[in-house]
């Protein structure tokens, strides 16, 4: 089955993705790592750290400047996606895809370890969605055309936890998923999931991760983020890092299957730069054979964008001056809403951005590995996860450790303050339903872990022999027609119902403003109020109902002054549909590219002779229309006589006519006595007296000043109120071309 490629102008098709769902299978499995590319040419440009380029994309602001290029970091970059509905998902992945995400993360802010078993369906989640089989198979297939339609592969991942852990881990190996995180640890402290069964579960789990080229997340940095003081946990991430390598290669894992979640643990005002740098270098040096993937900082986000931004920023320094093989990104959003889809752009252009910006930087700026502070630091860290490692050991080992309330203490090993997640072995969620394998235990399974009594003949391939699941006549990893699919099971919580609420909206085109789903309603409006931080929050709610929003909440506040006033961002839902069908818009002027303006104008040695007519002594005006500094006309090469104000129309035009100039610009206020239109006709008279009507552009510009009464009065062209340089520009260009002047 092959679906209709993605066109750049059509919206994702989301019912023709549902349909025949049941008979999808993904077309590839595994991960898969940018193609990296260490020397590529772009623009005027070289780059050393940056990677194929897409077929489609949205680059950075800035790049109109640059020809538009795109230039794509060099490591994968996540989003990550909790909109709720698979649905909306599909349709916030392309837009990351376009800016330049390649690693999609389906993650919930509800606890998915919670559940005991597979869910069916697409039920809608609270702070995203509850992975089940149909939300996978959904989300690949629009991944597949995503990919086609960007021109690079698209890693698509989920959680493997809790104890339905190794039940998805097969699902997500039938359904072509490409990374997961899977770390025993995370299970045992956060969820209290018995830790015994923890770490068989993700034996078994990360055994069936291997087998489909799944790349493997770890947990860690969950202690960062829950620490009392994250600057204080790093010697333990280190422990929490080597207990998973280790485990994930003892179950089979390769290495480079294996990514440490790596998080700059610190935010400014500390000094975090000092504090994080040295804990990425021992990370790197302790773990230097697996794969590094970088978060950013989320344990003190707060609801600023502005704030989260920097922090963000200053992660990827790190991520630049060490390494990161993924680059992770949280919405700027995160510490106020279920994270909105515009902001999952933000992000991954934030980190787009920064990596490309700091593009070869080490090739400049070496870490001083010698610097006394910084070499007794990174050793340091290093000493005190040893420590933490043996002392462990010592006291019999992970298991009682954690009994003991080694893991998330708000001291700096080795002090600590006992206040560590302490879990009972024989407790917690599933505790005594470990199974002991009988002695004759045999599973006809492939991708198996641990002791198997496989018969003579099936012992696979490493043996030369037929495949285990062969005396079942095959399973699901190895014979993709095996792989079930159950739809809907709920008859109102269900994909179908949901779209079916919107249909009118999709068949018409209606435009809703949204953030999360199709059709939500919501905007956000900023705002400064001059009045002090509790008033201006409920003047801000008012003046949102005043606005008709609904469900008002204040989003964000910030002190400007405590009695002058205080900065306010609200979120409501605006209950309002427009049809485009009943839009007048206008014609796009056409916006001429500065290169083309600079060529025509040194072309055509264009002069302009200025001067503000009548008796006016405005001069503001058209020097900001000529001044190089103000974007005027200069910019561009136009070589401009200004003569001043108050100069008569004859003047200006005898000027002109020494000068050969192809452009007259004139300024003039309105006045009652009609003099503006006197010497627009004027010189429009006067032009046509001297013979030179056809060879001089001529132009009038004033706050007041219309193109329509201008050009009634016998001018090429009038400006008004807010006209750049570049609009002239634009103007003469297109005009002298068209008259072949
Ligand atoms: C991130 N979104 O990693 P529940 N297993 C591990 C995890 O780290 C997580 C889960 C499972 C952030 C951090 N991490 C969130 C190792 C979650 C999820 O039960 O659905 O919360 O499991 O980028």
């Amino acid at each position: 089955m092959s679906d209709k490629p993605l066109q750049p102008n059509e919206k994702l098709n989301v019912q023709a993705l549902l349909d025949g769902l049941e008979d999808y299978r993904p077309r590839r499995h595994g991960w898969h790592w940018r193609e990296q590319v260490p020397d590529q040419h772009l623009y005027e440009f070289d780059y050393r750290e940056t990677s194929k380029g897409l077929a489609n994309c949205v680059p950075l602001p800035a790049a109109h400047y640059f020809d538009n290029i795109d230039p794509q970091p060099d490591c994968v970059i996540t989003t990550e996606i909790a909109s709720g509905r698979p649905e909306d998902d599909i349709r916030r992945m392309r837009m990351a895809a376009w800016h330049g995400a390649d690693h999609m993360m389906v993650i919930r802010t509800a606890g998915q370890s919670h559940m005991d078993g597979l869910l069916e369906g697409t039920p809608e989640g609270v702070g995203g969605i509850a992975v089940t089989r149909k939300q996978c198979r959904l989300t690949r297939r629009a991944l597949d055309l995503i990919e086609d339609e960007v021109g690079r592969p698209i890693n698509f991942h989920s959680y493997v936890s809790g104890v339905a852990g190794p039940e998805i881990a097969v699902m997500f190996a039938e359904e072509g998923v490409n990374g997961a995180h899977q770390d025993p640890q995370y299970n045992v402290l956060y969820r209290n999931i018995n830790m015994y069964r923890s770490f068989v579960d993700a034996a078994v789990a990360k055994r069936v991760m291997a087998s489909a080229g799944i790349v493997q997340i770890d947990g860690a940095h969950n202690a960062n983020a829950t620490a009392v003081k994250a600057w204080k946990v790093m010697p333990e991430l280190l422990v929490q890092h080597a207990i998973n390598c280790a485990f994930s290669v003892a179950a089979g894992m390769p290495r480079e299957q294996i990514a440490l979640s790596t998080v700059p643990p610190d935010a400014s005002p500390a000094p975090c730069m000092r504090m994080d740098l040295p804990y990425a270098v021992a990370l790197r040096d302790l773990f230097g054979e697996y794969k590094m993937r970088a978060q950013q900082n989320t344990r003190y986000m707060e609801s600023d964008s502005r704030d989260a931004t920097v922090s963000h920023v200053m992660n990827l320094l790190i991520s630049r001056l060490t390494s990161a093989d993924v680059q992770s990104t949280i919405t700027p959003d995160e510490g106020r809403n279920v994270p909105w889809h515009y902001n999952n752009v933000a992000a991954v252009d934030t980190a787009k951005q920064s990596l490309v910006g700091m593009d070869g930087l080490r090739d400049m700026v070496k870490l001083d590995r010698e610097q006394p502070a910084f070499k007794a630091r990174v050793r340091e860290i290093k000493e005190r996860a040893v420590l933490f490692l043996e002392a462990m050991q010592r006291d019999g080992g992970y298991f009682a450790g954690v009994e003991q309330a080694y893991f998330v203490d708000s001291g700096e090993y080795p002090e600590t303050h006992d206040d560590g997640i302490a879990r009972d072995s024989q407790g917690g969620v599933a505790e005594g339903t470990i199974v002991e394998r009988a002695d004759d235990y045999m599973a006809p399974v492939c991708h198996h872990f641990g002791v198997n009594h496989l018969p003579e003949g099936y012992r696979g391939a490493d043996f030369g022999e037929a495949a285990p699941c062969d005396l079942i006549g095959g399973c699901t990893l190895c014979d993709d027609s095996k792989v079930p699919f159950i739809d809907e099971l709920d008859p109102e919580d269900n994909v179908n119902v949901r779209l079916a609420a919107t249909a009118e909206m999709r068949a018409r085109g209606l435009i809703k403003p949204e953030v999360e789903w199709a059709g939500d309603g919501y905007v956000a409006v900023t705002m400064f109020l001059p009045a002090a931080e509790r008033v201006a929050e409920a003047a801000a709610l008012e003046l949102g109902r005043a606005m008709n929003l609904i469900d008002v909440e204040v989003i964000n506040r910030q002190v400007m002054h405590p009695a002058e006033g205080t900065l306010v961002e609200i979120k409501g839902r605006l209950e309002v549909a427009v049809d485009p069908a009943n839009l007048v818009i206008p014609d796009k002027p056409e916006q001429l590219s500065d290169e083309e303006i600079r060529e025509f104008v040194a072309g055509h040695e264009v002069r302009c002779v200025a001067a503000t007519v009548g008796e006016d002594e405005h001069s503001v005006g058209m020097r900001e229309i000529i001044d190089i500094k103000h974007g005027g006309l200069e910019k561009w090469g136009f070589h401009c006589t200004h003569l001043g104000t108050s100069v008569p129309v004859e003047k200006l035009l005898d000027a002109a006519i020494e000068h050969a100039a192809q452009v007259v610009l004139i300024s003039t206020i309105i006045t009652h006595g009609d003099m503006h239109r006197e010497n627009m006709q004027k010189l429009a008279d006067l032009a046509i007296e001297k013979g030179v009507r056809d060879k001089v552009l001529l132009i009038a510009g004033g706050t007041q000043v219309t193109d329509k009464q201008a050009c009634s009065w016998g001018m090429d062209a009038g400006f008004g109120r807010k006209t750049h340089g570049f609009e002239v520009a634009s103007f003469i260009v297109r005009t002298m071309r068209e008259r072949g002047m």
